[in-house]
């Protein structure tokens, strides 16, 4: 059976190629312009980034290598004695474009247990943080300090060559994707429950089998498959999304891969990008308690009218890029429709109920170009049903994720030599001048 790496190994020299024939016979190609559009309206739409792993279509949502959803839950290897799909087999398929072997995803599965532990430094750093600090932050500061034993980082004091860097990233990227379960259930740990003592990382368990034991519901299987299917899910959402953006960004200045995600994560914790999951948990809660028991069609729409007047967002609703209902919001939708506990949850069926009023009414408030829910519109409320109710930890079990794909790129940028990201900002004024010309 091959390994990651040697995998890894045989598909980089194709993709090197790929990019030395792009450079080469369409440097000049055009494939968009550049509008004042574009450039007062946050980039969106603009096609300025190179991402191997993932491609969003704005109707049809997220293809992995080429692959929806529903044909990664068919083909991905799940745990053993579960269903769906591993944090392994994504980041493997995200890694390398192939499907592993099940004899594969567990191998890496093995690997990465066996790198799960933390420094005992960060494990001092993170419990001396005060409990009132954001999950997020403390998540973003423990990634940052594991960089104090980065390989690449020390490489490159060594005076490594180029096409050496990527096997030093990988190595720290499997080091980072390894520690992070550990890392976010000590800080679940420390927050919300320190009577608890901490579960070690079991060798025999996949990354988030670990991490939900490590979390303390390692008893219950359903929450264990559901963060599954979660974290494969959110692992990426091609490059322009903040967070990814972000590691992209700061992985170009050659920062090592743990202060480049690190950096993602702050990025993840404003509230139109990842901690929207942690709002829609405060805002369905917020309705649930005006509403009471008596929750109809007309409750749910004056509620939403409510907070449109405000000036409010209706968290986990709308889309940068997506046009159409979420393919991750649908596959965890389904996922509460395959168990009966879960189709009887009143806070599911509230958040059930929202999606089917919510989009007419941003349809006739007429602002959102997406009036569709996204994944956070649902990802919070099977948490919340099995009893991980502290939603202002949501945001950090995106963040493990988001490492599946934020980090893949990080290897596959340095594996083709990806040069410093530098775009040419203007002024108002510069910008009238240009036009003018
Ligand atoms: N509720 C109310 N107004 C909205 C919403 C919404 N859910 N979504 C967009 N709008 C408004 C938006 O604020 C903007 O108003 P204005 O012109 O006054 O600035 C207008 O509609 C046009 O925005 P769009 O072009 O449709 O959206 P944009 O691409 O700028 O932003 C989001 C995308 C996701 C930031 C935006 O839809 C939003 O704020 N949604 C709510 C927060 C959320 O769910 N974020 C999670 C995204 C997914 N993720 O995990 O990261
Ligand atoms: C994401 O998963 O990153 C979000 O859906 C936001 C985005 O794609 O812009």
């Amino acid at each position: 059976t091959k390994s990651l790496k040697e995998t890894l190994q045989e598909v980089i020299p194709a993709k090197q190629e790929q990019l030395k024939k792009l450079k080469a016979e369409h440097s000049q190609a055009v494939v968009g312009e550049v509008k004042v559009e574009n450039i007062l309206g946050g980039m969106r739409g603009l096609k300025a980034m190179l991402w191997e792993a993932s491609v969003l279509d704005p109707n049809e949502g997220i293809r992995f290598h080429g692959m929806t959803i529903p044909d990664c839950q068919q083909v991905l290897p799940p745990a053993p004695g579960g269903k769906e799909m591993t944090a392994e087999s994504m980041l493997w398929l995200l890694l390398t474009g192939k499907v592993p072997t099940p004899d594969q995803s567990h191998q890496l599965s093995a690997e990465l247990a066996e790198k799960g532990e933390l420094p005992h430094f960060v494990t001092q750093l993170i419990d001396s943080l005060p409990k009132t600090l954001h999950p997020m932050t403390q998540l973003g500061m423990g990634v940052a300090a594991l960089n104090h034993d980065s390989k690449f980082q020390a490489a490159y004091e060594r005076g490594i060559k180029k096409p050496e860097y990527w096997t030093y990233t990988l190595e720290d990227c499997l080091n980072l994707i390894a520690k992070l379960p550990a890392l976010a259930a000590r800080i679940y740990r420390n927050v919300y429950h320190p009577e608890r003592s901490l579960e070690s990382v079991d060798k025999n368990l996949d990354l988030v089998g670990n991490y939900s034991n490590m979390l303390g519901f390692g008893q219950n299987e359903h929450l264990t498959e559901y963060l599954r299917l979660y974290i494969a899910l959110h692992g990426d959402h091609e490059g322009g999304n903040a967070s990814a953006h972000t590691a992209h960004l700061v992985g170009s200045t050659l920062s090592d891969p743990y202060i480049s995600y690190s950096a993602a994560l702050f990025a993840l914790a404003g509230p139109l990008h990842g901690l929207a999951n942690q709002e829609v948990l405060r805002w369905q809660m917020a309705m649930q308690k005006e509403i009471g028991d008596n929750i109809t069609h007309e409750n749910i729409k004056d509620y939403l009218w409510k907070t449109l007047r405000s000036g409010q967002v209706v968290p986990g609703y709308g889309h940068g890029v997506l046009r159409n209902p979420d393919p991750r919001f649908v596959a965890l939708q389904e996922f509460c429709k395959t168990r009966p506990e879960l189709q009887a949850s009143p806070i599911i069926q509230l958040v059930q109920q929202t999606a089917e009023i919510a989009p007419d009414v941003l349809k006739e408030h007429g602002k959102t170009k997406n009036p569709y829910p996204n994944v956070d519109a649902t990802s919070g409320c099977v948490l919340y049903h099995y009893g991980l109710t502290e939603f202002k930890y949501y945001t950090v079990i995106f963040g493990v994720s988001r490492a599946l794909g934020a980090l893949t790129q990080l290897v596959w940028a340095r594996a083709l030599g990806l040069p410093l990201e530098r775009p040419k900002s203007y002024s108002m004024d510069a910008l009238q001048k240009l036009i003018k010309n």
